[in-house]
């Protein structure tokens, strides 16, 4: 009999285990320290404890229960098996609204009109078109290739940039460091949609920052890892930068009294771009299971040399 255990530092994951029961009667899903989870062939994780995964000895397959996996590194502990991460359309049509939202937020200037309602002024800004703006989105996978595509749809300049070369209607790109600059050359507003690998680790520098059109806007949807936030913060003052949005932090949640909060300019939203739903969720890993027990090609697995 197969059997989960769902595993989170800090997350409480007794919903989850809910719905998939329901969904599953016939697999037995465990929390830690319940009897029996140490048995668990297969691992559903958001941020596991250090030391939890190499304690399952009967380990055979670690489920994200996200679309990213950088969070399976709080424990290095694991194994060499499979890895699955979350893919669903839900979630990138989640990501495109709050995206969607960011570009208009800044493009429309609604940012410097809610600063002005705030001080009772009436001041019209002189309306762009989309077309005058581009829009550069880092990661051009499920998440990124969709947001790119809308916002092509609704005449931005849109161009993207991936690891591998890509080619996608209505959208220049750019692959890999030795492109990047010239990716960078001229963008507006940029959108991070890439994973946090070694390689992008820190992508989002002063360096980057100092290569767009001056006054850009950055939103970043990744991770909070990709962000040098003292080269951030530096852009923001010199004005390098007009705007950022950022959904995602390196230690989350933000603390109530981190300055952050306060940075003019910086817009924080607590890391809700997207999400995928417990149904969803257990669909997925109840699915990979059921293809891991038949011998068959598991769904959405990482590439876990290339770390996404
Ligand atoms: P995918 O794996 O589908 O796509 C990743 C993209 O990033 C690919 O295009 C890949 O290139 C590119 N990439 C990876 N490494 C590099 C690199 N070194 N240089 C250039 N490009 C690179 O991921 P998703 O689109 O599903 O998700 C992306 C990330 O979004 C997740 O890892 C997660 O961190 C974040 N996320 C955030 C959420 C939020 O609420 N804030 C919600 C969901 C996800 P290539 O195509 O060549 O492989
Ligand atoms: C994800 C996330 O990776 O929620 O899915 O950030």
């Amino acid at each position: 009999m197969t059997r989960i255990v769902l595993l989170s530092q800090d997350s409480d994951l007794s919903e989850l285990r809910r719905v998939m029961q329901l969904k599953a009667p016939d697999i037995s899903v465990h929390l830690p320290g319940e009897a029996d989870a140490h048995l668990a062939d297969v691992a559903v994780c958001w941020n596991p404890p250090q030391g939890s995964l190499g304690a399952l000895k009967n380990l055979r397959l670690v489920h994200s229960l996200a679309a990213g996996v950088d969070h399976l590194r709080t424990d290095n502990s694991c194994p060499d098996v499979p890895v699955c991460r979350v893919v669903d359309p839900d979630l990138r049509r989640g990501m495109a609204e709050y995206v969607l939202w960011g570009v208009l937020h800044h493009h429309r200037h609604f940012d410097q009109m809610l600063a002005n309602q705030a001080q009772g002024r009436w001041r019209e800004p002189v309306q762009r078109p989309a077309s005058s703006w581009t829009i550069g989105v880092m990661g051009l996978g499920d998440l990124g290739a969709h947001v790119a595509e809308l916002l092509a749809s609704l005449s931005f300049n849109v161009r993207g940039w991936a690891r591998s070369s890509k080619t996608i209607a209505n959208l220049s790109t750019w692959a890999g460091p030795e492109q990047f600059g010239d990716f960078l050359n001229g963008v507006d507003c940029l959108i991070c949609l890439m994973p946090l690998t070694d390689e992008t680790h820190g992508i989002l520098n002063a360096s980057t920052f100092s290569q767009l059109n001056s006054g850009a806007v950055v939103i970043n949807c990744g991770r909070g890892g990709h962000v040098v936030m003292d080269d951030l913060l530096q852009a923001l003052a010199s004005d390098t930068l007009s705007a950022a949005l950022l959904d995602v932090f390196e230690h989350e949640p933000l603390a109530a009294d981190d300055p952050l909060w306060q940075t003019p300019g910086l817009t924080i939203t607590p890391h809700i771009a997207s999400s995928a739903t417990h149904e969803c969720i257990a669909e997925q890993v109840i699915a990979n299971v059921s293809r891991l027990n038949n011998n068959l090609a598991l769904h959405n697995q990482v590439n876990t040399r290339a770390g996404y």
